[in-house]
C-alpha cells in the first residue's frame, strides 16, 4: 500500500475509494484527486512540511478562512458548495491527519465542473481571475487578521529574498553560478526596487490587509461551462499583506503570454491587454476600498512580484532545487 493509500484510510467516512491519482500543478504540496465508488470526488493533499513547519497553525488558518468565506457566500445567496472550499475532517475529527512517518495530509471536497488554467486563453480569463481575488479580499475585509498564524514569515519581504539569493550565489553549492552570471546581474541591477514596497509599508503609507499572497491564475477555479470565476483555492499563504502583492503576483503569472515553464523565451511577453483586463476586474471588485497610495502601488507590485519570484527561482536553482518541485535540472532556471 502506498503512503497515499494509507493516508486515505484516515478518511473512511468518505466511503470506498475507487481511484486516486496525481492532480494539478502545485510546486509545493502533493495533490491527488480521489474518486469514491459512489461517484463523489475529493482532493487529498500531502502538505509540504519543510515549507510549512507549523501545520497546526496552517490548518487552523484554513479552517477559519474557509469558514468565514462560506458564511459570506451563504449570506449573499451564493452556492456554498462551489464558491468556497470545504475541508473534510478526518475520521478522528481533525483538520489534518499525521501519519506514522510524520507526513501530514488534508482533504477537501472537489468542486465539480470547474477548471483551473495554467495560461489565460483571452482577456476575459484575466478579468474573471481579478474578480475572484477582488471578491476574496472583500470577503475577508472583516476577518480579524490577529487570528492568523504567519505560515511563512517574511513571505513577500523582497529585501530578505534578495539577501537569501545573495547567500545562494556566495555558497554556489552546485557550481552553477558561473553559467548564470547574466541572470545574477539582472537581479543585482534591480536591487533598489526590492525595498520599495516594504519601505512604503514601514512608512505607514500602505495598510496591511488579509491577502492571499499566491494569486496565480491556476489558484482560481472557474466554471467549466460559463468561464466565470467560482472560487479561490490554495489558501496556504493567506496572511497579512499588501494589496499590491496580490495584484502583482496575479499579473506576473496571468498577464504573461506563455506558461511559467516556457523554454522558448521569445514566446514570453507581458500582455498589456491582459494587464488592463485584470486591472479592470480588480478595481471593479475592490478598487473602492483602496486608498490613493495603494492604487498607485499596484503597477509597482506587478514589477516587484515578478522580480521576487524570479529571484526565488534563480536562488533555488543555485541551491540545488530544494524548494520548488522540478521535473528537470534546468526547470527553476527556465522559470526564472
Ligand atoms: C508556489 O504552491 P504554488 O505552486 O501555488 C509558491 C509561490 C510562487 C509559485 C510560483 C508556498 O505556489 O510563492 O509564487 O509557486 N508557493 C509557496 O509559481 O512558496
Ligand atoms: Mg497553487
Amino acid at each position: 500500500m502506498s503512503k497515499m493509500e494509507q493516508a486515505l484510510s484516515a478518511w473512511n467516512s468518505i466511503g470506498e475509494v475507487q481511484s486516486a491519482e496525481h492532480f494539478g500543478n502545485g510546486h509545493i504540496n502533493d495533490t491527488y484527486l480521489v474518486q469514491t465508488k459512489n461517484q463523489k470526488r475529493y482532493i487529498l493533499q500531502r502538505i509540504n512540511t519543510r515549507t510549512f513547519q507549523d501545520v497546526e497553525g496552517l490548518m487552523e488558518n484554513i479552517h477559519l478562512v474557509t469558514g468565514h468565506i462560506s458564511r459570506k457566500v451563504a449570506q449573499t445567496g451564493g452556492d456554498v458548495q462551489r464558491e468556497s472550499m470545504s475541508l473534510i475532517p478526518s475520521d478522528r475529527g481533525l483538520w489534518y491527519h499525521k501519519d506514522s512517518q510524520g507526513d501530514c495530509w488534508r482533504m477537501f471536497t472537489y468542486i465539480e465542473d470547474s477548471i483551473c488554467l495554467q495560461k489565460a486563453r483571452n482577456e476575459q480569463d484575466l478579468y474573471e481571475c481579478a474578480a475572484a481575488f477582488g471578491k476574496f479580499q472583500r470577503q475577508l475585509e472583516d476577518f480579524d487578521a490577529e487570528q492568523l498564524s504567519e505560515t511563512i514569515p517574511h513571505f513577500h519581504d523582497t529585501p530578505k529574498r534578495l539577501r537569501d539569493f545573495e547567500q545562494a550565489v556566495q555558497q554556489d553549492l552546485l557550481g552553477r553560478a558561473q553559467s548564470v552570471q547574466r541572470e545574477i546581474e539582472f537581479v543585482r541591477s534591480r536591487k533598489e526596487d526590492c525595498a520599495v514596497m516594504v519601505g512604503m509599508l514601514a512608512d505607514g503609507k500602505l495598510p496591511l490587509r488579509v491577502t492571499h499572497n499566491d494569486t496565480k491564475l491556476n489558484n482560481v477555479l472557474m466554471d467549466e461551462k460559463t468561464g466565470r470565476a467560482l472560487c479561490v483555492i490554495d489558501l496556504d499563504t493567506v496572511m497579512p499583506g499588501l494589496a499590491a502583492y496580490d495584484f502583482g503576483d496575479a499579473i506576473r503569472f496571468g498577464a504573461s503570454t506563455a506558461l511559467e515553464d516556457e523554454t522558448d523565451l521569445d514566446k514570453v511577453h507581458f500582455s498589456l491587454p491582459y494587464y488592463r483586463a485584470f486591472a479592470e476586474g480588480y478595481l471593479e471588485a475592490f478598487g473602492s476600498r483602496l486608498n490613493e497610495a495603494e492604487l498607485l502601488s499596484l503597477p509597482m507590485g506587478a514589477k516587484l512580484m515578478t522580480l521576487e519570484v524570479g529571484i526565488r527561482f534563480l536562488g533555488d536553482y543555485l541551491n540545488g532545487d530544494v524548494y520548488f518541485k522540478v521535473d528537470h535540472p534546468e526547470h527553476n532556471l527556465v522559470r526564472a
